[in-house]
């Protein structure tokens, strides 16, 4: 029997291109894509769900014949601070809806998107281990670390395969990030191709990890078509794609376009990044399900441009 994905979280920043790509590689009938509200131009089958809502979540499954859930919807970092107990609530109230109805109705696989946001000030900064100790310091990083040990906790107790990846900062053309500490690194392309100047709410040398929207779906699907016997870490994987800060992509950007501007006025997104860190240990992805990162800071800025240019034109 082939798979039937449900894809909760489907017009978030990732959603939208982990859609088209499982469509691509299981076929449009077997991808049911889901999120608060239809949006329109949709390719496939979509269905709207409010993840808090754990009677919809099976109504849908049991409607498909769901076998594997990717849970994408989520509160991110910035955004989750102006309300940090509805960002905890919403966050951790989904991803148990999901796990108990996997647990209850036999779902093959479950995905799971941590971040880099489970890091604070205990962690190392360079390199982080994946083993690094846990002490967030947003109700985001909170609610991810708390996702991560639940993953574990049905896994060891149910057999539940539930398979996750702390995300770090993702940089893609198709769609806008909402809401993340990262989403500069976005922004900042847009601004650039469109010739205006662009304000940072990051210091310039605060560096954060980061990944190309290619690399980080391909990392996605290359885990959760791993077998089962590769995946020794329950809770969370490292991966790391490239490293840089504000003035590193700003000079980057501007061997394209001398005339970029950039100024820094950096708001409470700097005091969530600084705790952050700023490159991450990923051996153990790599070890264990043969992880590797294809993009370069210079390779992002080319892709990133040259995409951005056809979409203005
Ligand atoms: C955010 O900035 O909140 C996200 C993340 C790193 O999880 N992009």
């Amino acid at each position: 029997m082939s798979a039937k994905i449900l894809i909760t979280g489907a017009n978030g920043q990732l959603g939208c291109v982990l859609t088209e790509t499982l469509q691509g590689r299981y076929g449009l009938e077997n991808v049911i894509a889901s999120d608060l509200r239809e949006k329109e131009n949709i390719r496939g089958i979509f269905e709207v769900i409010d993840a808090t809502d754990y009677d919809r979540i099976q109504h849908v499954v049991t409607q498909y014949k769901i076998t594997q859930i990717y849970h994408l919807a989520a509160i991110l970092s910035a955004k989750g601070e102006a309300n940090p107990l509805q960002t905890w609530d919403i966050n951790t109230k989904t991803f148990l809806n999901v796990l108990e109805i996997s647990r209850l109705n036999g779902i093959e696989k479950v995905f799971y998107p941590s971040s880099i946001a489970v890091f604070g000030d205990a962690a190392l900064k360079n390199n982080t281990p994946n083993d690094a100790y846990l002490n967030p310091s947003t109700a985001y990083g909170i609610s991810k670390v708390d996702g991560e040990n639940w993953s574990q906790y049905y896994f060891l107790k149910y057999g539940l395969d539930v398979r996750s990846i702390r995300y770090p900062g993702v940089i893609g053309y198709q769609s806008l990030p909402g809401g993340g500490t990262t989403d500069y690194a976005v922004d900042i392309y847009h601004k650039a191709v469109l010739k205006e100047p662009f304000t940072c709410f990051l210091n310039e040398d605060t560096t954060l990890p980061m990944i190309y929207m290619d690399d980080v779906i391909r990392a996605t699907v290359e885990l959760m078509e791993a077998p089962s016997e590769k995946i020794k870490i329950r809770t969370s994987y490292n991966i790391a794609g490239v490293s840089f800060s504000p003035k590193e992509i700003a000079s980057e950007i501007s061997k394209v376009f001398p005339n970029f501007t950039i100024e820094y006025k950096p708001d409470f997104r700097e005091d969530i990044a600084k705790r952050w860190s700023k490159s991450i240990d990923d051996s153990q992805a790599k070890a264990d399900w043969g992880w590797k990162p294809n993009y370069n800071l210079e390779a992002i800025t080319k892709a990133m441009i040259s995409a951005l240019n056809d979409y203005y034109k």
